[in-house]
């Protein structure tokens, strides 16, 4: 063989390799990595990252109701069994919300046109809850974006981080877990609230937040923090209902780990909602408690006891006996959008686990369009795979919210929300 004709077969030959690698690295579905499990499962025993040791488990089924009759249509799921999966995420999981009447006043404390050198109106809103002689402020910004004189889709994030380094509303701090420059420049409003204003992080036995307004003593199905936050984000929808730069039937409430719980439950319980972002939410929201895998309902209720109802520590070590498990509190979103994201350095949160919720969810969204569909299989690292109303990626790197996952999230509220402009 001729020498060049040596070298450019030696360098086809190269290229396809390098090709093929690289096809077969993005086209595989998505496995914890050896390394990952090796580092978290050293010197603990508690929690288990290795797939191989996930139990076999039968989920109970989301169209099946307590009394054993097959959901087969829309209209017995709305009437039959979606109210009564409410009830249970209400009585054993979230807890209930008292009925104790209040008022809501918004009050607009500032408003600037020019916010982001001029490319989106800033409102600075307070949200002020009052019962029982006592008030509470919900702290609310909003920025919407100038060029659109139409009503706008807008993004309400849960902030659980501290609100000056991440929604700082001056925007001289600037923080991917709310990207609003980024989420203004595709065409969205995009709104934020501190969790802490509706109730601090604590326990405190409803001593502080809205339980010091509207409750007086915790009793088993009494709401844990969590359901508070959730009916903060419903509050902060109010407010956004009676905006007239907001299309309020195309709002998305998105949340990060317990922000991401939060968002879950609030798509649960307010059906306003057009589309819920939940991101790496986990344990007690995203992820099927039956895998035992990363974190445990045990651990998560002696570690936050608050963010429950106190009935939900009746399934500390006892999974298999609960009458539902997460896929059944996505089923309740439906037909709304929902996505779901995880990261693959995040086994805490189990991101197959959280996979297979949405994956099991699916019986109940094909009620409304049967052609929803998703693999069994997980999608590779950073490919989100979506189809009708749902998605999910799993993003590389750290428990986080990030840009990337932001684009991601846009990219589906693209389709879900902007659709029929
Ligand atoms: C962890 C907790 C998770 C998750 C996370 C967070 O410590 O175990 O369930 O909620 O906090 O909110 O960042």
């Amino acid at each position: 063989m001729k020498p060049f004709l040596k070298k450019s077969l030696f360098a086809i030959t190269f290229q396809l390799l390098v090709a093929s690698l690289l096809f077969s690295q993005t086209n595989e579905s998505w496995q914890a990595s050896k390394e990952t499990v090796e580092r978290l499962s050293k010197n603990q025993t508690e929690f288990n990252y290795y797939e191989e040791k996930v139990p076999a488990y039968t989920l109970p089924d989301a169209l099946t109701t307590i009394k054993g009759q097959k959901i087969t249509s829309k209209k017995e799921w709305e009437k039959l069994r979606r109210p009564e999966l409410l009830e249970l995420f209400t009585t054993q999981v979230y807890g209930r919300v008292p009925n104790t009447p209040y008022k809501t006043e918004f009050k607009i404390i500032k408003e600037d046109p020019n916010a982001m050198n001029g490319t989106a109106t800033l409102k600075l809103v307070d949200i002020i809850i009052s019962a029982n002689a006592k008030s509470l402020t919900i702290h609310l910004g909003l920025f919407t974006p100038n060029k659109i004189k139409q009503p706008v889709p807008a993004f309400l994030l849960v902030c659980n981080r501290p609100p000056a380094e991440n929604i700082d509303f001056t925007r001289e701090k600037k923080s991917e877990f709310w990207p609003a420059e980024e989420v203004i420049a595709r065409g969205y409003a995009v709104a934020a609230f501190y969790n802490g204003d509706v109730d601090p992080d604590k326990h405190d036995d409803f001593q502080d937040g809205i339980h010091a307004l509207l409750d007086t003593k915790r009793n088993a199905e009494s709401w844990g923090t969590l359901a508070a936050w959730a009916w903060g984000a419903s509050r902060c929808l109010d407010y956004l209902e009676t905006d007239k730069a907001i299309a309020a039937d195309k709002v998305a409430v998105i949340g990060h780990s317990r922000g991401g719980k939060t968002a879950l439950w609030a798509g649960a319980t307010d059906e306003r909602f057009a589309m819920i972002c939940s991101n790496e939410a986990g344990c007690g929201g995203t992820s099927l408690a039956r895998r035992k895998y990363g974190e445990s309902i045990d651990r998560i209720n002696k570690a936050f006891p608050h963010w429950f109802c106190t009935n939900y520590k009746n399934y500390s070590n006892r999974e298999n006996e609960m009458p539902f498990d997460m896929h059944q509190l996505m089923a309740l979103i439906a037909p709304r959008a929902l996505y779901v994201a995880a990261a693959s350095d995040d086994l805490w949160a189990d991101p197959k686990g959280q996979y297979l919720a949405l994956y099991h969810s699916l019986p109940a969204y094909q009620l409304y369009d049967k052609n929803t569909r998703l693999p069994e299989a997980m999608p590779p690292l950073n490919t989100p795979v979506r189809n009708g109303q749902v998605a999910y990626h799993v993003r590389d790197g750290a428990h986080n919210l990030t840009l990337k996952d932001w684009n991601f999230y846009m990219d589906h509220a693209d389709v879900v929300l902007k659709k029929g402009k």
